[in-house]
């Protein structure tokens, strides 16, 4: 899952249409590159982020969705507003991705009425606050059991699959999402597949001294390669090229590949190592 911020400098007119063309030249990179699926976002949940009104983040991904919808890539849309998702997936989306979880009714019965699967994430607060003083009795316990119980809440609503996402850095300290990722295995082996997202965050920082956050991409790929050996099926990655690149080596050293299935001649035209290609071999 390639990240396609859409959060203009300014609201101008001038600020939105720099940001979609930037953010347009960036999906055709990263699905050339062979992402499956593009979460567009156009509101920022990083901590202590100012919330975006309704009209606004319409005005940002609409006009993206528009443009890609056609395309050979699946679209999430990365949103905690109901109105948000239900015009998204209107307009031609196919996933939605909120990160309270579908703890709202009414956004449970939006993607229940669009038949659109979503992303159920877990964090702890809301994004002003969450990074005070996170605070959990045991971690796991709580967040798989979060998981498991907004995932049951959203299939008997009727949406039609869900994926689940620990939300890395969600209210959690640097103990906190240690302790998720080294119990991702628990998690993988339920019913529903798991999405990890890392990108850039700070706990690259806390574990390899990586203060600014676009030198993280070297440690963002190590821990989605680890999370991607402990069955997660999705990683939510900036450095989308970077990331197909390694997920299909790791794949071909027998790890399963999650990227989009080759064209059939690409094994070949690339030289990618194929079992009848012996010679490559
Ligand atoms: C996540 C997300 C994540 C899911 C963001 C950032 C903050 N959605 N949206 N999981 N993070 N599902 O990218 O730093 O971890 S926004």
């Amino acid at each position: 899952m390639g990240i396609l911020n859409v959060t203009p400098d300014s609201f101008s007119d001038g600020g939105r249409h720099a940001a979609l063309q930037d953010a347009l030249a960036a999906a055709q990179a990263m699905r050339e590159a062979g992402v499956v699926i593009l979460d567009i976002g156009g509101e920022s949940t990083r901590p202590g982020a100012a919330p975006v009104p309704a009209h606004e983040e319409l005005d940002r991904v609409l006009p993206v969705i528009r443009a890609l919808r056609s395309a050979d890539v699946l679209l999430s849309v990365d949103t905690m507003k109901p109105e948000v998702a239900a015009e998204a997936l209107r307009a031609g989306a196919h996933l939605i991705n909120d990160v309270t979880g579908l703890r709202d009714p009414q956004m449970r019965r939006v993607c229940a009425e669009a038949g659109a699967p979503a992303c159920v994430m877990h964090m702890q607060g809301d994004p002003q606050t969450m990074q005070a003083a996170p605070h959990y009795a045991d971690v796991v316990a709580e967040v798989h059991g979060y998981l498991r119980a907004q995932a049951r809440e959203a299939l008997d609503a009727g949406v039609p699959d869900v994926l689940l996402d620990p939300g890395i850095g969600f209210g959690k300290t640097l103990e906190h999402n240690l302790s998720l990722l080294r119990a991702l295995p628990d998690l993988t082996a339920g019913p529903h597949p798991v999405l990890i997202g890392a990108s850039r965050k700070r706990l690259i920082d806390f574990m390899a001294s990586v203060p600014h956050a676009a030198d993280r991409d070297p440690g963002t790929l190590a821990l989605h390669l680890h999370a991607a050996r402990c069955g997660a099926a999705v990683v939510r990655a900036h450095a989308a090229a970077a990331h197909v690149q390694a997920l299909r080596v790791q794949a071909a050293l027998g790890g399963g590949d999650r990227t989009r299935p080759p064209g059939p001649r690409r094994t070949l035209d690339s030289g990618v190592m194929h079992h009848t290609d012996t010679e490559r071999a």
